[in-house]
């Protein structure tokens, strides 16, 4: 007879043994459409104690991940879960102390753009020196039309949450205060209430400026844009490369939809990385849950800004444990 098909294709080391969805059908449907087969769960407290789940990965929604992750740990399993961590920093705060309990890293965090060629190669040049001291950095993330229900809280939390992450990372400084503006409102909202674009204004120790423009109904695709500017030169973010047209008169090269397809990389080198680690019983060396603590303080102070008319709140760190220490 055939075994089942349980082995993911692209990452080696990994069988798919059980999948658990909230809504009956979905998880097997995935099953189906990969040609995988697994264990369907409805429950995830039943997928995380069994005995052939070694590493629980949570892509649930923004609001499940806490108790996913909480219940993932509780049973030691190494986990891997999308971003953010969890709603807020008290909630990311009960995890770290639940992993702590494990003696050892157990988590990994969903920031994938620590691991994006074209990141990695920017840090390098920003710790080599190449622009001297950074000054500012200006960046976009535009997304093509979200759902109605993706609300203001969302474009920080799920959204601006990357590059909040990501900036004191690139130039290995902390936040000082954060600011959140909205401008017009685009006629692309339904819900009045709902804010967007908005600005994100981010200064750190230093007095590095950092300003970030989020548009999560923007109409021409998706579009991210990262310069830091400093004392010497300039470096500016890649877009993929895309195969450009001349015709007709005109010249051009077609701009992403899908944040997918932007970061498909991205997703293969972190999810390696974290698979590499885990599947030789080693603690995961990416993003750990003090970065999705950081990065939580810190989104939880500009929703205030944002309820604020862009009230400047100052942000305050206390310093990584040692459990965290590289
Ligand atoms: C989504 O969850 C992501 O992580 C994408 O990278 C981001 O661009 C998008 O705004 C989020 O909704």
């Amino acid at each position: 007879m055939e075994s089942p098909k349980r082995t993911c294709e692209t990452i080696a080391n990994v069988d798919v043994t059980a999948v658990c969805d909230i809504v009956p059908g979905k998880a097997q449907k995935a099953l189906d459409d990969l040609g995988l087969e697994a264990k369907d769960y409805s429950d995830y407290h039943d997928l995380v104690k069994d005995p052939d789940v070694d590493v629980v990965v949570c892509t649930a929604s923004n609001e499940a991940h806490y108790e996913v992750v909480m219940a993932a740990l509780k049973e030691g399993k190494f986990t891997f879960c999308e971003k953010p961590l969890a709603l807020d920093a008290k909630q990311c705060m009960d995890i770290i102390e639940e992993e702590k309990k494990q003696g050892r890293r157990m988590l990994q965090v969903g920031f994938m753009r620590h691991y994006a060629p074209e990141y990695v190669q920017m840090k390098k040049m920003i710790d080599d020196g190449v622009i001297g001291q950074p000054l500012m950095i200006d960046e976009r993330h535009y997304n093509q039309t979200q759902p109605e229900e993706y609300d203001s809280t969302r474009s920080i939390i799920e959204t601006a949450i990357h590059e909040i992450d990501l900036n004191h990372w690139l130039i290995s400084d902390d936040y000082k205060n954060i600011r959140v503006f909205s401008p017009l409102q685009t006629r692309h909202v339904q819900n009045k209430d709902i804010k967007d674009p908005q600005i994100v204004m981010m200064e750190t120790k230093k007095g590095i400026n950092i300003y970030l423009q989020v548009f999560v109904r923007c109409q021409y695709g998706y579009d991210i844009k990262c310069d830091v500017i400093g004392e010497e030169g300039v470096l500016e973010l890649p877009t993929v490369p895309q195969v450009a047209t001349r015709l007709d008169a005109q010249y051009s090269t077609k701009i992403l939809t899908d944040w997918k397809a932007r970061f498909e990389s991205a997703y293969d080198i972190e999810f390696r990385d974290f698979i590499d680690h885990v599947s030789q019983g080693n603690s995961p060396e990416g993003p750990s849950a003090w970065d999705g603590y950081i990065a939580a303080v810190t989104a939880d102070a500009a929703l205030v800004s944002l309820e604020n008319d862009g009230e400047k709140q100052d942000l305050d760190f206390p310093e990584r444990p040692e459990f965290y220490k590289d």
